[in-house]
């Protein structure tokens, strides 16, 4: 099995400066990266390296995962955010995850032995939010015991195969990550968690705003609820 990192960035050179050299290349067949037309060097810093970069014809970290899966050839891709929320000490047990047969591999911020970004806060909207949806999700969808505990994880690893059979043409640009959770516990594909810790972001903003965000994932859960 061939396997590749893709790394998604939109404005991300600080950060990838920081984090790329954290990253174990030798586990991947490849490195990749889908950029949404940074304009801050991001993509010279990537091309300095080799690295190939990817455009995206649709929007949103959804147009990234398209784009991701269309561009590039490898069985299994890991997908990796340079901002410091993703720790690259994950990388190797998705690896050899893949490695073993798994098809859907998510870093959970939310199971024992794990963090979330929001943890030192005292109001957690994304976690509490993000922990509604995930039990109402895998209650409605979840078979034989297959569940997911942070939907909104975008930090996962998946195999062409199965990427397939979620079988998402166009990929909503601000929930794809809960759009591929919903589809895969409704087609019985198996999801496997390990806990993660995960890091802040270190420069710059997010670029999904908790609001609109939220309301992306209810629009994605309501229109799964209804095909
Ligand atoms: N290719 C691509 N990457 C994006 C886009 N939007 C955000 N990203 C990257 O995807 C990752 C997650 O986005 P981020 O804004 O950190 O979301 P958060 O972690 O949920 O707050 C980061 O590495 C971003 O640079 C996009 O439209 N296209
Ligand atoms: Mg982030």
């Amino acid at each position: 099995m061939k396997i590749a990192l893709v790394i998604f960035t939109k404005n991300e050179r600080r950060n990838s400066e920081k984090m790329f050299p954290k990253i174990p290349l030798r586990l991947f067949d490849g490195i990749y990266v889908v950029d949404a037309k940074s304009n801050d060097g991001t993509r010279d810093f990537y091309k300095a390296k080799k690295i190939k970069v990817f455009d995206q014809i649709y929007p949103g970290v959804g147009g990234a995962y398209e784009s991701a899966f269309r561009n590039t050839k490898k069985d299994a891709l890991v997908i990796f955010h340079p901002d410091g929320n993703s720790d690259p000490k994950a990388l190797s047990k998705m690896v050899q995850l893949l490695r073993k047969g798994e098809q859907f591999i998510i870093p959970s911020r939310m199971i024992k032995g794990a963090a979330n970004e929001e943890d030192d806060q005292s109001f957690k909207y994304r976690k509490w939010s993000n922990q509604l949806m995930s039990t109402l999700v895998s209650m409605l969808w979840g078979r034989d015991g297959n569940k997911c505990s942070d939907l909104t994880q975008g930090y996962r690893a998946m195999t062409r195969r199965a990427y397939e059979k979620l079988n998402i043409k166009i990929p909503s640009p601000i929930a794809p990550d809960i759009e591929q959770v919903i589809r895969a516990l409704k087609r019985g594909i198996k999801i496997v968690e390990f806990p993660t810790r995960e890091g802040h972001r270190l420069h710059g903003k997010t670029s999904m705003p908790s609001i609109r965000t939220s309301i992306e994932n209810l629009k994605v859960f309501f229109r799964e609820l209804l095909v």
